[in-house]
């Protein structure tokens, strides 16, 4: 009884989640915002809007102000060793694609080979199918067991001389299996490559600790981390990033310009081309000091309870089959099955007319769905401020699914 009043506790910070009629089961695609994280965007717009970096008079200094504070947030949350390691983007893909154009393209030659896994999001294999075709590189996939897990045998044999780069998710957001990464950067560093991590499904749901890790780059967007859409992060250690061309060029990542060449910022500004959205940069910064403030002892307490609760309920009913680990630990609140004999899309929709929303298709990872030979499957997954209740109203949606379309069972 106590938990469930403390995730109440949670929800009232949530203004969309008094919705009537809606259990919000889509947090991987993006999470629901607390009210800090809209007020601290619209404190940006109402006491301080000016084009921050640029001007010298009192409100636009504000502005730069509120923008590097934010950047000094997320060096903190990352544990970062300094400010100007934490680069703005739009989103995870935008970071990944930054790390792919600028590091992959001035990187890579003929004989080199970037290394990912058969779990990536798209953005995560995009960039790396098209700095490979521009440099002729080669892209190797590390495969996954049936459960997620990826053997040590596998990162053995696919990791050697040649690996340049290895960009690998952090949590899969169609398994929700954890990657290895200590292992895998303890590989690649071996055989002097980087390792870029997309944290997209990570970052909300555990501490991640870019020192601990040792990871080169790390990608995240905001959005999935209970703040605004239009605001992500790269990290890059210092080193690297000073040595990197910009990716996108223009205003304010400049030092001077001249007809024909131009010198460019320091850190990190050189990667901040055009005007930044700062006012995404406080309602993320607002939205770190809101997980501070629950903890990821108790966020990950609330998400486990919750994932076995609907991992267990999941399997009584006939004809679902999880996709990924048999534990519900091992899942970071992500449940993706199938439904015998009804497509994923049929799912989704019974699911909405009872009022719960959940992600149907390929869930951007196609090669995963490939390999694993299904087509496709739907996708519950959890945030802390959901409940038992909503799990409960799940399970008994799903358990009529078979029924409304015509089965006996
Ligand atoms: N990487 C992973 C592991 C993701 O899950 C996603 C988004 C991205 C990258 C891209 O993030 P974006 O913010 O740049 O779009 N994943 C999902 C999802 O699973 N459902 O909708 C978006």
């Amino acid at each position: 009884m106590k938990e469930t009043e403390k995730s109440n506790s949670w929800r009232k910070d949530f203004p969309l989640l008094n919705r009537d009629n809606l259990i919000y089961l889509d947090n991987a695609a993006t999470a629901q915002k607390p009210e800090c994280v809209l007020k601290a965007e619209m404190d940006f717009y109402t006491k301080f809007n000016a084009n921050p970096l640029r001007g010298f008079y009192e409100l636009a200094m504000e502005a730069t102000d509120s923008y590097e504070d934010a950047r000094r947030t997320v060096q903190k949350f990352l544990n970062a060793r300094f400010p100007e390691e934490i680069i703005f983007t739009r989103n995870t893909t935008e970071s990944l694609n930054l790390a792919a154009y600028s590091y992959g393209l001035s990187s890579l030659s003929k004989d080199d080979e970037i290394v990912v896994t058969i779990m990536e999001h798209h953005s995560n294999l995009l960039p790396w199918q098209m700095a490979a075709a521009k440099t002729g590189a080669t892209l190797r996939f590390l495969e996954c067991e049936k459960d997620g897990s990826i053997s040590r045998k596998q990162l053995k044999e696919v990791i050697g001389e040649r690996t340049k780069i290895v960009a690998v998710t952090h949590v899969s957001n169609v398994l929700g299996t954890k990657t290895p990464v200590e292992e895998i950067v303890k590989i690649a560093h071996e055989n002097e490559a980087v390792v870029i991590l997309d944290a997209a499904q990570s970052v909300a749901h555990m501490p991640v600790d870019v020192q601990k890790l040792n990871v080169d780059f790390l990608a995240f967007s905001g959005h999935k981390l209970y703040g605004p859409i239009g605001i992500g992060v790269l990290y890059g250690k210092k080193e690297l990033l000073e040595k990197m061309p910009p990716f996108l060029t223009g205003g304010e990542m400049i030092q001077s310009v001249h007809r024909e060449s131009a010198v460019f910022a320091p850190l990190p500004h050189k990667f901040e081309a055009g005007t930044v959205n700062a006012a995404g940069a406080a309602g993320l910064a607002a939205a770190i000091r809101y997980i501070d403030s629950i903890g990821f002892d108790a966020i990950e307490k609330q998400e486990q309870k919750l994932t076995a609760l609907a991992m267990e309920e999941l399997k009584k009913i006939p004809g679902i089959s999880v996709l990924g680990s048999d534990k519900p630990e091992e899942h970071c609140g992500i449940l993706t099955f199938t439904i015998e004999g009804v497509h994923p899309h049929d799912v989704s929709a019974i699911l909405d007319s009872d009022g719960i929303a959940v992600r149907a298709g390929h869930h951007c990872a196609q090669p995963l769905f490939e390999y694993l030979e299904i087509p496709s499957a739907t996708r519950v997954s959890l945030a802390f401020y959901n409940t038992e209740r909503e799990v409960h109203a799940l399970a008994e949606s799903l358990g009529n699914v078979r029924r409304r379309m015509g089965y006996e069972q």
